[in-house]
């Protein structure tokens, strides 16, 4: 191969303090999983002989435990970009440890390249191969790799016999676009179409070695679909396949975006077993377990994402069945599967998760009760902005019926009124197009709330000032003032807000 074989202890060495890496990956899928490890013992044993050692890190998304959760624990981290999902890392992130910036995920790419984020001094890149011309053969993610092996000083490579060699070239289409002003449409009609190279090529010389792992990829495994998911799932199938009977959907259906999560999985689940939508493609940033099953049914006909965010064993299972999978999946970069122009332009219809709405269709994605960071936007954004009809679906309520997902303002903005379509829950499908801000609310309530909440949301309404968009701001966020005070949102006493 040409190049050094090193041990992820020695590859760990060459990171000092205060350098930025950056992380090929993109959910646990694809991330590194030796050399960090290594990097959070040299943080300890630096913080324990008094010297500082924090670092930056740069990635595609969420990362695996061996990533976030240890580097989290070693107080590695001074700063971090952009999704993540990790326990520990989200607890320091809300304790003010960690400086942490939720891009929306198709920036990522481009702000490093633009110079926002400050220098890639070293990037480390899990391969399935690599020649002696430098190129690189990614595994389960595109991520933002072709952007940080391309500036960085220096590269390290970890290669994961646990994605079998060369065995499964050809599933990446790696494309870097130019930047402004000399960037040029992006030449991709159809989820299928290919426009750039199965391999990433780098300068050699910037190689410091390869670390060889056989470690498989930290897969989530998903809680069984319930009944709520279950019909959350159902009501996106409904919707949709209204949506089509009356021809606003063309009669050959639209590409989908689904996002991450257990609804996520059960909506695509449900999605796929209704036998009247007909088979579709996705043009998606995660590919989640529903979809491989529903490309062996022949319910997708082809999957276009940034990652295979699956078990373990359903990526083997792909693996073993490559010929099968080679022309219905591809992996993208991040800046590509999530590509404002191309999601607008092939009119995909997004489907992500809230945390919470507000009655006029405001949504929050990433914060709970406004100050506690959850996970991020992820690429819920690119998605939404761009598409051409864009779902938000969650639970009517959180934490045995505790909290309503529905609420008169939510207390962190994601996605504002002016992008969110539609909002479903278990209870119903509220359908924004074309409304105002008081025929939004109508819908919202009534199709949307939980039964215990309508009328605390109505008399909210009722007590709200007249306006286009009517407020009672001292009691705007009441329900959450009650859920921090007294720990239900239902115990709220409107009168303790109208002032
Ligand atoms: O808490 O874990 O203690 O049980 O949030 O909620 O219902 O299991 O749903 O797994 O789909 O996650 C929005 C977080 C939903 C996710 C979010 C609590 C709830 C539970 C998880 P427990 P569920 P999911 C693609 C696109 C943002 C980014 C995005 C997410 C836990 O989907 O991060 O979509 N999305 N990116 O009880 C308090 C509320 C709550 C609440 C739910 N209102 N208040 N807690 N929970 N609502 C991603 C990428 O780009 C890679």
């Amino acid at each position: 191969m040409g190049f050094s074989i090193i041990s992820a202890a020695e590859a760990a060495s060459y990171i000092k303090h205060g350098y930025n890496i950056g992380l090929s990956g993109f959910t646990p899928a694809g991330s590194p999983k030796a050399v960090t490890p290594e990097i959070a013992k040299i943080a300890e044993a630096e913080h324990a002989a008094g010297r500082p050692f924090q670092i930056g890190i740069f990635t595609g998304a969420s990362t695996g435990d061996a990533t976030d959760g240890v580097l989290t624990r070693a107080k590695a981290i001074r700063y971090r970009a952009p999704y993540t999902t990790n326990g520990d890392f989200r607890k320091s992130v809300n304790n003010g440890e960690i400086a942490y910036n939720d891009i929306h995920l198709s920036q990522m790419a481009q702000e490093i390249r633009y110079g926002f984020l400050g220098k890639v001094d070293v990037a480390i890149i899990e391969a399935c191969d690599v020649t002696p011309d430098g190129k690189i053969y990614l595994t389960a993610a595109g991520g933002i790799s072709p952007t940080i092996a391309r500036l960085a000083d220096k590269i390290i490579i970890e290669l994961n016999a646990a994605h079998r060699g060369n065995q499964c070239i050809g599933m990446h289409d790696v494309y870097e676009p130019l930047d402004p002003p000399y960037r040029r449409e992006i030449p991709i009609y159809k989820p299928s179409d290919r426009i750039g190279t199965p391999y990433l090529q780098v300068d050699p010389q910037k190689i410091i070695g390869i670390v060889e792992v056989n470690i498989p990829d930290e897969a989530r495994g998903f809680t069984a679909p319930d009944p709520i998911t279950d019909k959350i799932g159902q009501n996106v199938a409904d919707f949709l396949l209204a949506d089509m009977k009356r021809g606003i959907i063309p009669s050959t259906f639209l590409p989908l975006q689904s996002g991450v999560g257990n609804i996520a999985n059960a909506v695509l689940g449900a999605l796929g077993s209704n036998k009247d939508v007909p088979a579709f493609e996705m043009y998606t940033e995660v590919l989640q377990e529903a979809v491989v099953d529903l490309i062996r049914a022949g319910r997708v006909k082809f999957g276009s994402t940034c990652s295979l965010s699956v078990t373990n064993d359903c990526l083997q299972g792909i693996y073993d069945d490559f010929d099968f999978f080679k022309d219905k999946l591809l992996l993208r970069p991040s800046e590509i599967s999530n590509n404002p122009e191309i999601i607008r332009r092939l009119g995909v219809i997004s489907m992500n998760t809230a945390i919470e709405a507000d009655i006029y269709g405001n949504v929050n994605s990433t914060h709970i009760t406004g100050t506690k960071m959850m996970n991020g936007i992820g690429g819920s954004g690119d998605f939404t902005r761009n598409a051409y009809i864009s779902i938000f679906s969650c639970p009517s309520v959180a934490k045995e019926g505790k909290i309503s997902a529905i609420v008169p303002m939510v207390s962190h903005h994601d996605h504002t009124e002016h992008d969110v379509n539609v909002i479903i829950t278990e209870q119903g499908i509220a359908d924004l197009r074309g409304k105002s801000p008081a025929e939004r609310a109508q819908a919202i309530i009534e199709n949307c709330a939980h039964p215990d909440y309508k009328n605390i949301l109505w008399d909210y309404v009722k007590m709200s000032s007249k306006g286009q968009t009517p407020h009672c701001v001292s009691a705007a966020l009441g329900m959450h003032d009650t859920l921090l005070k007294k720990g239900d949102m239902r115990l709220i006493d409107w009168a303790d807000y109208n002032k």
